[in-house]
């Protein structure tokens, strides 16, 4: 059984009633305080196959919020990003109400015109990446060499931008589409940026016995020139595998969903909404793994 405390400290929906969205994902929300600052909210939603599911995974949000964290005083030197502040004391006047759902799982940043490509970094061969090598032997217009397995190390990692589409799925696009959408030269400065980024985010997560596949970043337009935005190299926003276990020719068990998506595959969900409810059990375990991949990453432990 849970214990109460865990349960209240479960967030599933944010509720401000006096500030303004600026965008909502399926399991995050971003608010919108004044023509240059946004708040970025986590809650302890949890999708699967495409679906938010109806239980909410205790200190998912926080979880995610100080992976971001780390990485981004990690990765500081690389590029700007948009981080004011995480401190909820220091946050404006506003929003101090708030702050009891704040704490943890929010992040002030500076609002960004951004960039409308998903800049992806691949160091293994899975996903959409895996589909597109087995059609035409490429991955966003990349020649890979023959005869690579399912989950490969990829001899170095690679650039493969996305477009969001209506649907809310990404498009694979070469770089030379990129550079149609955003011109070369950004174009050129992001996958730079990108692969710098992962390089060492992955060298770094590799030594604490995660391999980070692939990661997606993404980037706007600040005062300080290109500056990385959004959550950054969270198991949300890339495919963390544990290293210990890792086997090319297969898919991967993912780090932080595998309990999830056994269960959702055990009661034979057909993965059409409603999407249900998990177990406690299984939302206990996968509590758990959050916490173990940040506790990894970062050598801290939460105070969850
Ligand atoms: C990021 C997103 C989310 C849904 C807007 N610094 C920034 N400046 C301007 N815009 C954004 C950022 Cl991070 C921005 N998203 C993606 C995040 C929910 C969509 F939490 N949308």
């Amino acid at each position: 059984m849970m214990s109460p405390e865990l349960l209240d400290s479960v967030l599933l929906q944010t509720d401000f009633p006096d500030l303004q969205l600026h965008a909502s994902g399926k399991v995050r929300d971003v608010y919108r305080l004044d023509s240059d600052r946004l708040l970025f909210v986590a809650t302890d939603r949890i999708s699967a196959f495409d679906y938010v599911l109806a239980t909410g995974i205790p200190h998912k949000g926080c979880v995610l919020t100080q992976i971001s964290l780390f990485w981004f005083e990690f990765l500081k030197d690389v590029v700007a990003n948009h981080l004011i502040t995480a401190d909820v004391e220091r946050y404006p006047a506003a929003v101090q109400k708030y702050a009891d759902q704040l704490r943890g799982r929010s992040m002030l940043v500076v609002r960004g015109d951004m960039f409308p490509v998903e800049c992806v970094v691949r160091g293994y061969l899975s996903g959409s990446g895996w589909k597109e090598y087995q059609a035409s032997g490429k991955v966003c217009g990349i020649a890979l060499p023959s005869g690579l397995k399912e989950s490969a190390r990829l001899p170095e990692p690679i650039f493969t931008p996305a477009t969001k589409a209506s649907s809310g799925h990404d498009i694979n696009i070469s770089f030379e589409d990129m550079c149609k959408i955003v011109g070369p030269e950004d174009s050129r400065r992001l996958r730079e940026v990108s692969l710098e980024l992962y390089q060492k985010a992955s060298d770094h997560a590799r030594q604490k016995g995660i391999i980070i596949a692939d990661t997606k970043f993404e980037f706007g337009r600040t005062p300080a020139g290109i500056t990385l935005a959004d959550e950054v190299l969270t198991p949300d926003s890339s495919r963390f595998w544990p290293a210990d276990t890792y086997q090319p020719g297969k898919a991967q068990d993912s780090y932080d969903k595998q309990y999830v998506r056994d269960y959702l595959e055990e009661i034979r969900w057909n993965k059409q909404p409603p999407a249900p409810a998990l177990p406690p059990e299984v939302a206990r375990r996968t509590s758990e793994k959050y916490l173990e991949a940040y506790t990894r990453l970062t050598g801290r432990e939460l105070n969850a």
